[in-house]
């Protein structure tokens, strides 16, 4: 359900309302005929657009949209007719449930940029139908009279406050849309990202066969860049690297810590014979010590420099 749907929706409720509002005032003024003709005219348009609508969102379950377009339309018949007595609810019910079944089956077949015009067009009908309170009236024959100067600007306001509101929600299709496009502007971002992940510093780091000693021991990466650091074990044992205290975000970590001791902040374990790699991006500058945690082994010399410039 986007935007726009809701819009119709709120549109074909609202003019349910004004149906059920304008019946109490002016039924008076309006033949039996007059509001069977209505509650046909507003069920079937109610219908109509609800089938489209759901026929669209719920495309290749046409049993499921029939039944909510056909409920859809026949409450809002009644809704339309029941104001004006028993004869005019069976007859907007039964153009409701017909106008929700073709508008159902209408909407399944259509494309989606299809059934949105669709919808405008129901829309300008439905809102449009609702003026059939004042036409009908006026056809009794005893007010034909144009009686003030003004007439001609009614229905030109009404048309363009028509226009506007139809307008407004097309409005709403059209930010559906670009909304769409900064979704994917995220998502292209979001590549971009990727890419950068790429093209992030690496460094690799050798452990040879008892040697007790990084290779090099020393390395410079920059703050705020992505950073890999792949630890490469040739020893017959197991070796790691740790750095207390270093701010960093980490992007991934192939193998996570195994043994860490208490307050370590970074950690890459690499199994003896085995390469472990971590993508961090460093956020503070400094020079970092990193060691080794596996028992005796700083002390052997198992230590080297992280410098984050
Ligand atoms: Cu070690």
């Amino acid at each position: 359900m986007s935007l726009f749907h809701y819009f119709v929706l709120a549109t074909l409720t609202g003019s349910a309302i004004l149906v059920i509002l304008n019946a109490r005032k002016l039924r008076e003024r309006l033949t039996n005929m007059h509001a069977m003709i209505i509650a046909m005219v507003m069920g079937m348009n109610i219908g109509l657009t609800a089938g489209v609508l759901f026929g669209s969102l719920y495309q290749g379950d046409l049993y499921s949209s029939t039944l909510i377009s056909i409920a859809v339309g026949a409450i809002g018949g009644i809704a339309c007719g029941i104001s004006f007595g028993t004869l005019s609810s069976i007859e907007g019910f039964m153009s409701g449930l017909m106008g929700g079944m073709m508008g159902a089956m209408l909407g399944e077949m259509i494309s989606h940029e299809q059934s949105t015009v669709m919808l405008n067009i129901l829309l300008t009908l439905t809102t449009s139908s609702l003026l059939l309170f004042y036409i009908l009236p006026n056809s009794k024959g005893c007010e034909n009279k144009v009686s003030k100067k003004s007439w001609f600007l009614k229905p030109l306001l009404t048309f363009v406050l028509l226009l506007s509101f139809l307008l407004f929600g097309n409005q709403l299709d059209n930010n559906l849309a670009l909304s769409d496009s900064s979704i994917s502007d995220k998502h292209n971002h979001g590549n971009q990202n990727d890419s950068k992940l790429e093209e992030a510093q690496n460094v690799i780091l050798n452990v040879h066969p008892s040697d007790f000693s990084y290779s090099p021991s020393e390395i410079i990466v920059e703050k705020n860049q992505a950073t890999s650091i792949t630890l490469n074990n040739h020893d017959q044992i197991d070796h790691d690297i740790e750095i207390k205290n270093i701010s960093f975000q980490e992007s991934s970590n192939s193998q996570h810590t195994e043994h860490t001791t208490g307050g370590a902040d970074f950690h890459l374990h690499a199994s003896a014979n085995s390469s472990a790699d971590i993508t961090f991006t460093p956020t503070k500058t400094g020079i970092y010590e990193f060691y080794c945690t596996i028992p005796g082994h700083k002390e052997s010399g198992m230590t080297g420099k992280l410098i984050v410039k």
